[in-house]
């Protein structure tokens, strides 16, 4: 029996002439099985097309997906151009799961060390002026590739980073009109999930850039983001960013919660544990050729993303030949501060094995180090927040690229 179908068969035979076999008639039709080399698609030409709709969706062809676990998703980085995350591909962490907020009833409480206490709905915080900022938001965790799996994709290694343009209120702002007392030195955020998510954050950071964001990519905050407002610390350690935030304590000391004493601290040498490491350190990784691709003999360009929690990525450089020399690759604009920056290099592939791999130096002068350097300068069982070292990939003489498991 002929598997080829058209659109009279997916439709039931009900389909008339004018009828296109529509994104959801191709959905069913791969969902019962058939691939799309076995759909019969009509002329594009001869049959009118799908009239508009009330959302845009995502072309069936394209498999984009995050991979969920019980606690996170990760971007599929791999699959991604530019420098923006698509918002229902920004990656997910929750301790509580995503809660269901009504922006009509949702406030935002600032008290503590301030002259004066008050109370913010969503429509106080719209008043002010708005600012919108494009940065990378990255969870501290974002980090495997020790053990033997050769089989990791970017996104699997490190898809606990996402980048959108944001759009809120400075916190400054917020903090001039409760009139934040001078010896305040930290506040705490908290989170209105089932988490109760709670973190202390030094004033500072919201005298610098810290927002008070209600926007994502142009539309209110996705709920996995943190509808309606969450708190955001460009270029610090997602951990911080508390979402669905509901209130904000001005104290003269940090609070010492669980997610900055259990949790989110390193264990460094001398039997010490580093608190409070706010700044994701700068991070590259090649996003092509990476597993599962396969490549051919001769020119391809190897791309990939930099950032820094610093400031700005300055140079990217790539070595084809397992780290013995290093090129300087072209950045690709916009080199943002605290962002995504792409970067690619144009690379000729003569069939031998070899490992290619990059890395990043930001602003500050920081170089993004090896894995081994990072386990020598911290101490080897360090845990596993903020590891960002060199990723390295190798290709196979058959032209399988696969993930070099850090040793
Ligand atoms: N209230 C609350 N805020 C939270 C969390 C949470 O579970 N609850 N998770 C934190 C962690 S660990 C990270 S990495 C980021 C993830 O943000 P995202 O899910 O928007 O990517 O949010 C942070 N803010
Ligand atoms: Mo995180």
């Amino acid at each position: 029996m002929s598997r080829k179908i058209n659109r009279r068969t997916v439709l039931g035979g009900a389909a008339t002439a004018a009828v296109a076999i529509t994104q959801t008639a191709f959905a069913k039709a791969v969902q019962i099985g058939l691939s799309e080399k076995e759909i019969q698609l009509d002329d594009p030409t001869k049959v009118p097309g799908v009239p508009p709709g009330q959302l845009g969706t995502r072309s069936t062809f394209e498999k984009l997906v995050k991979s969920p676990s019980e606690t996170s998703s990760r971007t599929p980085l791999q699959d991604l151009y530019g420098i923006i995350t698509p918002s229902d591909l920004h990656f997910e962490r929750h301790h509580g799961g995503v809660p269901v907020i009504d922006p009509a009833r949702h406030e935002l409480l600032i008290h503590g060390m301030v002259d004066k206490p008050m109370v913010f709905t969503l429509a106080d915080l719209k008043r002010f002026p708005s600012v919108s900022r494009i940065c990378f938001l990255e969870c501290s965790g974002n980090y495997r590739g020790r053990g033997t799996n050769e089989k990791l994709r970017p996104q699997d290694i490190c898809g606990l980073t996402s980048q959108s343009e944001w759009t809120g209120v400075m916190l400054s702002t917020l903090f001039r009109e409760v009139g934040v007392k001078p010896n305040a030195s930290w506040f705490l955020a908290e989170g209105s999930d089932a988490a109760v998510m709670t973190r202390s954050v030094p004033v500072s950071k919201a005298f610098d850039d810290a927002l008070i964001v209600y926007a994502q990519n142009g539309e209110p905050l996705r709920p996995e983001q943190g509808y309606p407002i969450r708190l955001l610390l460009p270029g610090w350690e997602g951990n911080a960013s508390v979402k669905w935030l509901r209130r904000l304590e001005l104290a003269d000391q940090p609070f010492m919660t669980r997610e900055e004493t259990s949790k989110y601290t390193e264990p460094i040498k001398g039997g010490k544990i580093r608190q409070f490491s706010f700044t994701i350190d700068a991070r590259s990784i090649i996003t092509f050729p990476t597993y599962p691709a396969t490549i051919q003999k001769g020119w391809l360009e190897i791309r990939g993303i930099a950032w820094s929690g610093r400031g700005k990525v300055t140079k990217v450089e790539v070595s084809t030949d397992n780290g013995r020399t290093w090129r300087v690759a072209e950045i690709q604009g916009p080199v943002l501060d605290k962002a995504h920056t792409r970067f690619r290099y144009l690379w000729q592939w003569n069939g031998s094995e070899t490992v290619i791999m990059s890395r990043v130096t930001d602003e500050t002068g920081y170089l993004q180090p090896t894995l081994r350097q990072l386990l020598d300068a911290r101490g080897a069982d360090t845990g596993g927040y903020h590891l960002n070292p060199i990723t390295a990939w190798r290709v196979t003489s058959s032209g399988q690229v696969l993930f070099r498991p850090e040793v």
